[in-house]
Parts: structure tokens; C-alpha cells; sequence
């Protein structure tokens, strides 16, 4: 069944020139980076539910995500949050990963959970939470060199919520002395991603609003510094594909965090909600390494991709392995695109033309294709079933509730 399907497949893609041999391949190589708050309990402002068999420490967070990995092949590594994961041996988080055939990916600070966070971090009028939010930043680049990560993505719940109530300007100065501190701190081999979000939980200037000022931070910080784009951080109605391609032609592209979102940062699994969005922006990323171009082609292959998410009401695991899957879903789909065919639609201002030859590779069913990719690699055919028909559910209920949250 799945080779008559496959072979199907095959003969309609290659009646259109593609050569699935490098679209299989391409598919094999892509990586998606798991977030260890996705494992935990969570909710919203109004209630953090507790599930049971939730992770009670971060070391439990790796076991759940190697299960991701298992069944997908997608996840080899995993975001962590400081202080949410802090143990007192980073040594040992990382070779508890290893053990799981996982590596510690990119170390997130957390700047909004404290007390004295209330009116900002960095950004705070006082210098001593300045200095303590910035301390922090560098505690997070030795955690890093610990764990041997590269990244280090920083999100910033600065801001404020009335007219007058802080200094923007003073405060935009304040956010790139801490950040200029931090990058100082960093070996030659880590990133530093910046994250911006347009409000929330500051209603009135959120400190690194857009994607304009995390890219205006990045250059005046230097080349190791890039920007974080995260799906649910824009405001209705924004062109995220189009931010996207821009950043990618500047190089400064450093990754995404994956999430879906209706009508704000909601934070629901990625590509539940608009898988076109998710297509167009993966048709971008191809589209710069189809160009050929060197600098594009490395701008492409820096790119990191992270799923940010929380799973208020869902079955953590199946929801991370449903999140994992809709990215590679997407990302075959855009992989059809034939890009000779758009450029010559281009060239010949056939609009219609060029808008038929994206859209058609996103109406394609890329089931036999995945099938293919997954026997080849010797994965379950179906990740969510065999994650489902596995034992691993079941024994982790043994943890019971009130595990870890954020
Ligand atoms: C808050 C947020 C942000 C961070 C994450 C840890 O908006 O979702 O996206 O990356 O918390
Ligand atoms: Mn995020
Ligand atoms: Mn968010």
C-alpha cells in the first residue's frame, strides 16, 4: 500500500522535474528543537493546570524529549529555561542528554519571574536590578559553555503599561548595555538571539517591540548576534514570511520559536492554526538557498528551529510530537515548490502564474513522501500511534501530579 502510494507520488513529482532523491534528503537533515517548558505544566494567566506524569525536573524533561526524538528522528536537542532547569551540575544535565542520544540546545534566561522584575529587568530605573538582571545574562553564557550550547535566546518581558511610566529612550540605552555586557561574555562559537514580541505583558512599549529593533540591537552588538523570530509575537495581519526573507538577505536570521497563534502570543501547537503561514515562510528560506548564493546559503544553514509552546490542555508529549510533525508536514510541502517556475513567472510578471506555482506545492499530499523518509530512516510510519501504542505513557504516570511548571 504505502509503495503504490510512494510510487504514485514519485511519478506525479517527477513528471514535474523534482527530484525526490533531494527532497528526501533534505528531509532526513532537518532538526527541530524541542523547549523543556513544553514538558511541564502550564496554563495561563488564569490557572496552571497540573497533569499527571509531568516531569518533576529537568533531567525527567530530557527523558520525555528523547521519546520525541525516538519516534520522529526530528528533536536531537532541547531548549532549556534558567532558572526553571537550574541544577547544580550542568556537566551532568548535559551527559544525562547524551546519555538519551539528545544534546542541550539553547539556553533561554528568564528575566520576568522575579519580584523585582516588576517594572523591568534591564531596563529597570534602578541600577541594582540592572545589575542583577544582567548578572544573570552571564550566569546563562557559563551555563552555556557547561552544557556546550550555542545559542543563548533571549526574551524580554520589558516594558511598561502607561504613558510617562519609564524613559524610552533612557531604557532602550539600558537594554544594549546589558545586552553589549552579555555578548562580551560570549565565546566566538555562541549566538546570541534576541527575541521581540509586540506587547504583553506590557500593554503600552514593550522595550524590543519588533523585529526592526531586535535587528537594530544585532548590529550595533556585532555578528555573533542575530534575531529570534517567534511565530506568536507579531501583531494581526503582519507578513512574518516577509520578515523572514528580509532578515535572511541582512544574515541575521538566527532561528525561530514555533508556535501557532489565532489572535496573540497564544502559544498553541505550530501549524494548527495557519499552516499556509508556516509553508510561505519555509518557501522563503528555500527560495534563499535556491539562490545559489554563498552568503545565503549559510544565512539558510544557521537557521535554528525551536518549538516554544505550552501545552496548557494537552497531553504534553503527543502535543510536541503533533508540533514536530506539522513543521516537517510544511516543510515537505514547501520542498515541492519548483522554483524555475516561479522565477519564470516572475520574469514574465505572470502573477497568477507565480502565485499557481507556490500554492500548488502546498496542496500536495506529502504522506507517501514522510512514509518514505521514515522507513528509510527506520522510524515508526506513524510517530503519534507508535508513541501512543508504546508503554512510555503509561509508565510515567507513576510520577503523579504537581510536576514541574513554569
Ligand atoms: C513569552 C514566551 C517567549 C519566550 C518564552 C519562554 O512570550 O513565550 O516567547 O521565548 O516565553
Ligand atoms: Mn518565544
Ligand atoms: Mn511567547
Amino acid at each position: 500500500m504505502t509503495d503504490k502510494a510512494y510510487a504514485l507520488f514519485e511519478e506525479q513529482q517527477q513528471s514535474r522535474g523534482i527530484d525526490l532523491e533531494v527532497i528526501k534528503s533534505r528531509l532526513k537533515a532537518l532538526q527541530i528543537e524541542t523547549p523543556s517548558w513544553g514538558y511541564g505544566d502550564s496554563g495561563t494567566r488564569f490557572k496552571v493546570f497540573q497533569k499527571e506524569g509531568v516531569p518533576r525536573d529537568p533531567f525527567e524533561k530530557l527523558e520525555d524529549a528523547a521519546q520525541v526524538h525516538k519516534v520522529t528522528g526530528l528533536c536531537p536537542s532541547v531548549a532549556i529555561h534558567i532558572p526553571w532547569d537550574k541544577v547544580e551540575d550542568y556537566g551532568k544535565l548535559r551527559s544525562h542528554a547524551e546519555s538519551l542520544n539528545l544534546k542541550i540546545g539553547a539556553i533561554n534566561p528568564n528575566m520576568f519571574q522575579e519580584e523585582e522584575y516588576m517594572l523591568g529587568g534591564v531596563t529597570n530605573s534602578d541600577p541594582a536590578i540592572r545589575r542583577k538582571t544582567t548578572d544573570h545574562l552571564l550566569e546563562c553564557v557559563d551555563v552555556a559553555k557547561e552544557t556546550g550550547s550555542r545559542d543563548l535566546s533571549l526574551w524580554f518581558a520589558d516594558g511598561t503599561n502607561y504613558p510617562g511610566q519609564g524613559s524610552i529612550r533612557k531604557r532602550k540605552n539600558w537594554m544594549l548595555e546589558a545586552l553589549g555586557e552579555m555578548y562580551r561574555a560570549m565565546t566566538p562559537e555562541m549566538r546570541m538571539l534576541i527575541e521581540y514580541k509586540a506587547f504583553e505583558p506590557a500593554f503600552y512599549h514593550t522595550d524590543i517591540a519588533d523585529w526592526g529593533m531586535a535587528y537594530n540591537y544585532a548590529v550595533k552588538l556585532g555578528e555573533q548576534a542575530h534575531v529570534l523570530v517567534d511565530t506568536g509575537h507579531h501583531l494581526p495581519g503582519a507578513n512574518v514570511e516577509h520578515i523572514v526573507s528580509y532578515l535572511i538577505d541582512e544574515g541575521r536570521l538566527g532561528g525561530f520559536h514555533f508556535n501557532s497563534y489565532k489572535y496573540a502570543d497564544d502559544d498553541l501547537i505550530v501549524g494548527s492554526i495557519n499552516p499556509y503561514e508556516l509553508f510561505l515562510i519555509f518557501y522563503q528560506i528555500l527560495d534563499a538557498a535556491e539562490s545559489g548564493e554563498e552568503r545565503l546559503v549559510q544565512a539558510v544553514n544557521n537557521i535554528a528551529y525551536m518549538i516554544d509552546q505550552s501545552h496548557n490542555i494537552e497531553m504534553k508529549i503527543p502535543a510536541m510530537i503533533r508540533s514536530v510533525l506539522n513543521v516537517q508536514t510544511q516543510y515537505a510541502k514547501a520542498l515541492l515548490i519548483d522554483h524555475k517556475e516561479v522565477a519564470e513567472a516572475q520574469a514574465n510578471n505572470d502573477v497568477l502564474g507565480a502565485e499557481d506555482a507556490v500554492r500548488r506545492a502546498f496542496e500536495f499530499d506529502v504522506t507517501p513522501l514522510l512514509h518514505a523518509v521514515r522507513e528509510e530512516q527506520g522510524l515508526p510510519l506513524d510517530p503519534m500511534k507508535a508513541y501512543l501504542s508504546g508503554s512510555y505513557g503509561q509508565s510515567i504516570l507513576a510520577r503523579g501530579k504537581g510536576g514541574a511548571s513554569w
